[in-house]
């Protein structure tokens, strides 16, 4: 008799099926991110402690592109970076916590945007091609995450360059993204504004400081807000604080390393740069070895509003 498959079980009500955008500057790690995530599992069962293992069941898209990561970090090729051009991919899959005992199951639909999105904002002349990834994101996501690296690259033609002040250039950016555009009638018409307004009434995002196993951002990440953004992005922190009509508690921070440290007692970063300047890249140094940081965390939140009670996943 063909067996089917169990119904998902739920124990926190309405968390189940999200969309979540991942959203960011160019390379501050979102695509490797989400592959870091869906090829958890092992790395769950194998972590020394037993509160909340964690299994990622993919398939299609999301089962390829978290086999597309592996053969990068094998190899220690990088990947390319994501563009518009092909259209974006939808990776679905569900995220299980504590699979033995009360189950919780997330479902999740996400959309990685490519960091060009981010520097498009910008431009007083918005491109045909970004308006309806900028609407898609405003009017149907549950949840954001956006992955804020504490330095930051933009594209100029073919080469990458570093943004000088990047405080001051992620607060435009999240001004025009959360402010501004959403009241513009010359881009969006009035019942696109309307279904703007309510979902960012419910939506909640996450900002994660991407690459933390850096040695001076690695000791502060127990307390994101507070020792990292705080400390590093203070106006971008202040004016999503208090310059926008969302509420307190739809906002929150976080910290995360998809390549990490290699142990608890040798806390240098598995990280191998790939040139001596930061638009060079890294690469994970060595698999085996690999301890990723704060993956779970930012999913979790969003989709049931509470912390997950090990930061560390
Ligand atoms: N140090 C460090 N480097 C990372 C980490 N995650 C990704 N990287 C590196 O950052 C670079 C960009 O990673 P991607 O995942 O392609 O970044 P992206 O945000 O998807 O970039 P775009 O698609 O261009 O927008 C690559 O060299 C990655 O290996 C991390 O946790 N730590
Ligand atoms: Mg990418």
């Amino acid at each position: 008799m063909p067996l089917t498959a169990a119904a998902p079980i739920t124990t926190l009500p309405g968390e189940n099926k999200k969309n979540i955008y991942i959203i960011g500057p160019r390379a501050s790690g979102k695509t490797t991110f989400l592959a870091a995530l869906l090829s958890i599992t092992n790395y769950s069962k194998n972590k020394s402690h037993d509160r909340g293992k964690v299994t990622v069941d993919t398939k299609g898209l999301s089962s390829q592109l978290k086999s597309k990561v592996r053969d990068s970090w094998q190899t220690q090729r990088p990947l390319e970076p994501t563009t518009f051009d092909s259209g974006l991919q939808n990776y679905e899959f569900s995220i299980t916590i504590n699979p033995q005992y009360k189950p919780t199951e997330i479902e999740l639909k996400a959309k990685d945007y490519a960091g060009e999105f981010f520097q498009e904002l910008l431009r007083t002349d918005l491109s045909t091609q970004i308006k309806p990834y900028l609407l898609d994101c405003l009017k149907n996501a549950n949840g954001w995450i956006v992955l804020l690296p504490d330095f930051c690259l933009q594209d100029k033609g073919n080469e990458f360059t570093l943004v000088k002040d990047i405080d001051a250039f992620y607060r435009s950016v999240f001004h025009k993204l959360l402010s501004e555009f959403p009241k513009n009638d010359y881009i969006f018409s009035p019942d696109e504004l309307t279904k703007i307004q309510d979902n960012l009434r419910k939506m909640r995002i996450a900002f994660v400081m991407s690459k933390c196993e850096r040695g001076e951002l690695w000791t502060r990440r127990w307390e994101p807000e507070r020792d990292l953004f705080q400390v590093h992005l203070n106006n971008t922190r202040e004016f999503l604080r208090k310059n926008l009509s969302l509420s307190k508690n739809q906002i929150s921070f976080f910290a995360l390393s998809s390549f990490g440290v290699f142990s608890e007692k040798d806390s240098r970063p598995n990280r191998l740069n790939l040139g001596e300047n930061l638009q060079d890249g890294a690469m994970i140094d060595k698999t085996e070895k690999w301890r990723p940081f704060g993956l779970v965390s930012p999913l979790y939140w969003i989709a049931t509003g509470k912390r997950w009670r090990d930061p560390s996943f």
